[in-house]
């Protein structure tokens, strides 16, 4: 948690979907500096925490379009967490993540909802090459259903801003865990604290329409290039360079025709949902 919040403005109710995976238990107690009350949502059971003055706890299914439109109710920003976070089959991927993220927008939409954070991922871009730099406007390469569910996502987001003016920041997450687990994740790594500066950044820069921003610390190696995101703000505190002599003596030799070790997407562009 960062000691200064990253920001000093506040949210009237903003909803926390995905609240009881990975990043929704770390981002939960932080968004709380940022709002005076925060819904949080998954289909998973939530623990009420110890202390929770200003908490909703809401669980719900996001296929559930009647259930995600109630949940929206009454909210001025969401960050959106909640989904499949692998490559899976195609059936759970398309209850939570394509018509999960359409029920959101259209309940966003009849709420009058101003701002999305959606968490994409860098999987969106997944069968580029590791010696190829990305950005913005690079066309998406998703390697499997679960990055093209996220491409679909950021379609989404970009419809809901040109017709009706719903703004999003989409989130090309790289690896946000404790520390980097291997060698690809010393380009994509995103420490926890980076994470909420770049989650609050979306959240309070004054203009984004729909924006997309690759979320990675300040690694020294990197595949991929902000420049259309400096309007956002993030500026990433952190970096995974300290953990690179560990690593690299635990993975001292990298099979160079091995697909996981071609691409960006590591071992997701050979993934098999198909059993
Ligand atoms: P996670 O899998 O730990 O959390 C996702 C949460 O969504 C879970 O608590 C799950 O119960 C909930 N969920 C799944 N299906 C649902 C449904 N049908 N209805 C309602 N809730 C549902 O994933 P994690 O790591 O916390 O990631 C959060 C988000 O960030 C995900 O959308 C993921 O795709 C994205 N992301 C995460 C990255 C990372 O490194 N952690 C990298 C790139 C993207
Ligand atoms: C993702 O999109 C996943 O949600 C996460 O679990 C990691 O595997 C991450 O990408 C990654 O590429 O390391």
């Amino acid at each position: 948690m960062l000691k200064t919040p990253a920001s000093p403005l506040r949210f009237d109710r903003l909803l926390l979907t995905g609240a009881a995976g990975g990043l929704g238990c770390e981002l939960r107690p932080r968004l709380k500096a940022y709002c005076d009350k925060l819904r949080v949502s998954d289909i998973n059971a939530l623990q009420p925490p110890q202390d929770a003055p200003g908490e909703e706890i809401a669980p719900c299914a996001l296929q559930d379009a009647q259930a995600v439109m109630k949940l929206v109710e009454g909210v001025s920003a969401i960050v959106h967490l909640g989904g499949v976070s692998t490559e899976q089959p195609w059936e759970p991927i398309l209850a939570a993540n394509i018509m999960g993220v359409v029920n959101l927008y259209e309940a966003a939409r009849i709420h009058k909802v101003k701002r999305i954070i959606f968490a994409s991922s860098n999987h969106v871009m997944g069968f580029y090459r590791q010696d190829q730099v990305v950005d913005a406007k690079s066309p998406p390469r998703p390697d499997g259903f679960y990055g093209l569910s996220k491409a679909f996502g950021e379609d989404v987001a970009q419809l809901y801003w040109d017709r009706w003016g719903i703004e999003t920041v989409s989130i090309r997450i790289g690896s946000s865990f404790p520390e980097p687990r291997d060698r690809r994740m010393l380009a994509t790594w995103l420490s926890y604290d980076d994470l909420e500066r770049l989650v609050v950044a979306c959240l309070t820069a004054p203009v984004v329409g729909h924006s997309i921003v690759y979320g990675t610390s300040d690694n020294q190696a990197s595949w991929y290039d902000n420049t259309h995101a400096r309007h956002i703000g993030f500026r990433p505190q952190d970096s995974s360079d300290i953990y690179r002599a560990a690593i690299e003596a635990r993975q001292p030799v990298l099979d160079r025709q091995d697909p996981a070790v071609i691409y960006q997407g590591g071992g997701f562009v050979k993934a098999t949902p198909h059993g």
